[in-house]
């Protein structure tokens, strides 16, 4: 694979070349590297990582010329859209804006498949995982982590009937990450739990030997549970059994990953519970990691909504240290995953970390009162719930009496639980006892192997009877390229082509040209009326297959908002599209001489009733690095000036031009302003003689001067963008 250029884009079907013989460049999970008191712009850092050799700033950075500090926490980001081809291209928008940690969601449905899956058949709700799609997942991964200077951890799940199989395939194809927890199989897939844990063995021995980090599955209880923050001591219970257990079978416990997930949310008080509960956490597993994700029962289909519960996430998670910060999108709650939400949700998390840089200098914890008190209790809680596990039998006996995910907080109990029994599921009675002469020439195996009984040897590297395994010969892997002719990567990217590689263009939200939009409507109505009305409105927008994503009422009577999705019947040919050419400006010495030469004096304000004075203030400023800077004499008449005296005042100061600031764009009365000062100025018998630009966040160039200005100057626009128009205008440059 060639380096990627940052103006070109990732070559998929280079990906997908020579893909056989293709090997990960290193293995095993990476950390980001502290970078204590980074300095960078006017600021130093307290908990900043390394920073990015190329990235994507905040929206804010250009004033803070350009910095991108990265947060300490590895930033997760999840991938769902069925299609691997297309998760590549926003694998590297998500690098580029600060993810290192991407998580390959699997289709629905695999959990259950009793081995690998092969080929690249498209998914619903994720991909199918299988090794060609993650060898080709984790190439672009190594191109992409040069591009950016920082290893990109790849991640997917080691649950289901092929636990092993799939842990295998992940350590010889450079997987750097995985859920694995039996009790995920047991409680949530119904697989049958003898199978379950005795799989975990296996998968995690080979998870250790691939030094992949293990993220558990306890989140899942909130997920389900009725009354997530009821569920706490549980919670702890879960963590505890795959923590140890994974400890015993042997992965280091800093590759050991809790997946903790704050219990409650906004309305309710959710501080006051979800900050004990982080204590009791830390407290009990201070030795592991700490992966930290936002409740996804309580992520609502609203953006906003789901922002604020991320940053409330992630103050835990500053609080009480998060060594992972997952970055949970709104998709979770109403099954759009696009590009745009992965994009929105790691800034989100820059933005929030960054944010909060330096804060425990500043601020501690209470050692006494109800924090410790109530994070005392949990742990009293939980320690309860194990020893009556204990009392009763072990953990099969607990599942099976319904002990998990009872919506009572023990040792209150509602006799909701997730009952499962030991001899039922899928997979149940396929454990069965190895042969006393049991041998497996492999590496990383767990259990009695029996090697010294072929050579004794072996004993340590029994892969070395077969002269090295798949995980020491990669050659030995076998790889299947495609076993569906019809559902196949190749397929798949022969249909869109010409948008790959042609002029043509389609508006996209998760595959290359699905034609998708995302539109947001208000309508003066209740929301059963406001919802046919955007559906309505969708289609008669020329939308196809059009869906309310989302609602809110803003008021029973006076309206609702709706967003909508559909797609668009046509393509636009690049070739066609009128694109406006970059604002050529002059160079600072050139307008400073061109003004020396021949002096040149302006009168500005923003006119109407109008009272914002910012912008302008940016552009004629000298402090902002505005026109002044250049020599121009500048009269500033303020704001709320009348669009006639504006003209006045340019005739009186016998000014070359005038510039006016317009903001407010309600009923347009921006371009309305615009074209009365054009009128006045003609009726005045002036146009001729002054120049007139119009400016503001508001205003579009093009629509600006249709409406009567020489120039028109939108949001963004500075002194040098209007100083340079003038001079050329003045002097036919
Ligand atoms: C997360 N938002 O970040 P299947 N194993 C475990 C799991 O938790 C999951 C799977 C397997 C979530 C990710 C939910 N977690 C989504 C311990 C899923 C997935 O193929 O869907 O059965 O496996 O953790």
């Amino acid at each position: 694979m060639e380096r990627l250029d940052k103006n070109e884009k990732l070559d998929v079907r280079e990906i997908l070349k020579d893909l056989e013989n293709y090997r990960p460049k290193r293995k095993g999970w990476t950390w980001r590297k502290p970078a204590p008191n980074l300095k960078l712009g006017n600021f130093t850092y307290k908990d900043a990582s390394q920073p990015l050799k190329q990235s994507l700033g905040l929206l804010t950075a250009h004033n803070f010329d350009n910095i991108d500090p990265q947060p300490m926490p590895v930033i997760t980001t999840e991938i769902a859209s069925g299609r691997f081809e297309d998760d590549i291209r926003r694998m590297r928008m998500v690098a580029w804006h600060g993810a290192d940690h991407i998580m390959v969601i699997r289709t629905a449905g695999q959990s259950h498949f009793d081995g690998l899956i092969e080929g690249t058949p498209q998914g619903i709700g994720g991909v199918p995982v299988s090794r060609k799609q993650v060898r080709a997942q984790r190439k672009a991964l190594d191109a992409i982590e040069e591009e950016v200077g920082r290893p990109i951890n790849y991640h997917s799940y080691v649950s289901g009937v092929a636990g092993p199989e799939v842990a295998v395939m992940f350590a010889e194809e450079g997987v750097n990450g995985a859920h694995q927890d039996p009790q995920y199989n047991v409680i949530y897939r119904n697989i049958n739990m003898l199978r379950s844990f005795v799989d975990a063995c296996e998968s995690k021995k080979i998870l250790a030997y691939g030094k992949m980090a293990q993220i558990d599955g306890a989140h899942n209880a909130n997920a389900t549970a009725r009354d997530a923050w009821k569920v706490m001591p549980e919670l702890m219970v879960q963590h505890a059994i795959n923590s140890i257990f994974s400890y015993k079978v042997g992965i280091p416990k800093d590759l050991i990953c809790l997946s903790t997930v704050p219990p409650s949310a906004t309305p309710a008080p959710c501080l006051y519970y979800d900050l004990p509960y982080a204590i009791a956490l830390r407290d009990l597993f201070s030795e592991y990691r700490m992966r930290a994700q936002m409740n996804t029962k309580y992520i609502e289909s609203s953006t906003r909504d789901a922002t604020v519960t991320h940053v409330m996430n992630m103050l835990i998670s500053k609080l009480t240290g998060a060594d992972i910060q997952s970055t949970i999108t709104p998709d979770e709650g109403r099954n759009v995953p696009w590009h745009i939400y992965n994009i929105e949700a790691c800034d989100t998390a820059k933005q929030t970390l960054v944010g909060l840089d330096g804060l425990m200098e500043m601020v501690e914890l209470k050692s006494s009162g109800p924090l410790r008190e109530k994070a005392r209790e949990l742990k009293e809680r939980a320690v309860l719930f194990m020893e009556e596990i204990l009392e009763m039998g072990g953990y099969f006996t607990a599942v099976e009496e319904g002990f998990f995910v009872d919506s009572g907080e023990y040792p209150e109990r509602n006799g909701d639980g997730i009952v499962r029994k030991a001899d039922t599921g899928v997979g149940a009675n396929t454990v069965i006892k190895r042969e006393s002469d049991y041998m497996a020439p492999v590496t990383a195996h767990y259990g009695y192997n029996n090697v010294a009984q072929y050579d004794k040897g072996a004993v340590e590297n029994p892969a070395s009877l077969i002269g090295g395994c798949t995980f020491e010969k990669p050659e030995k892997i076998i790889f299947i390229d495609e076993l569906d002719d019809q559902d196949n990567v190749y397929v798949r990217m022969d249909e869109n082509e010409q948008y790959r590689s042609g002029d043509i263009l389609k508006p996209e939200m998760e595959w290359l040209a699905d034609g998708v939009v995302h539109v947001t409507m208000f309508f003066p109505v209740e929301k059963r009326v406001a919802e046919a009305a955007a559906l309505e409105a969708g289609r008669k927008m020329n939308l196809q297959e059009v869906e309310v994503i989302s609602r809110e009422v803003l008021q029973e009577a006076e309206g609702t908002r709706v967003e909508i999705k559909g797609r668009v019947p046509f393509s636009l040919d690049m070739g066609k599209l009128e694109i406006p050419r970059d604002p050529d400006v002059l160079g600072d010495d050139e307008i400073r001489a061109a003004i020396e030469r021949k002096p040149m004096i302006v009168v500005c304000g923003t006119v109407g009733e109008d009272e914002h004075s910012v912008g302008l203030r940016e552009v004629i400023d000298i402090k902002h690095g505005g026109i002044e800077k250049y020599g121009i004499t500048v009269h500033y008449l303020g704001t709320s000036v009348p669009v006639e005296k504006l003209i006045d005042a340019a005739i009186e100061l016998n000014a070359d031009a005038m510039l006016a600031s317009v903001i407010i764009s309600h009923d347009d009365i921006h371009y309305k302003n615009i074209a009365n000062i054009d009128r006045i100025a003609r009726e005045k018998g002036v146009r001729d003689k002054l120049m007139f630009a119009a400016g503001g966040t508001q205003v579009t160039p093009e629509l600006a001067v249709q409406h009567g200005a020489d120039a028109g100057f939108g949001r963004g626009s500075k002194g040098v963008h209007v100083a340079s128009f003038l001079v050329k205008k003045r002097d036919g440059l």
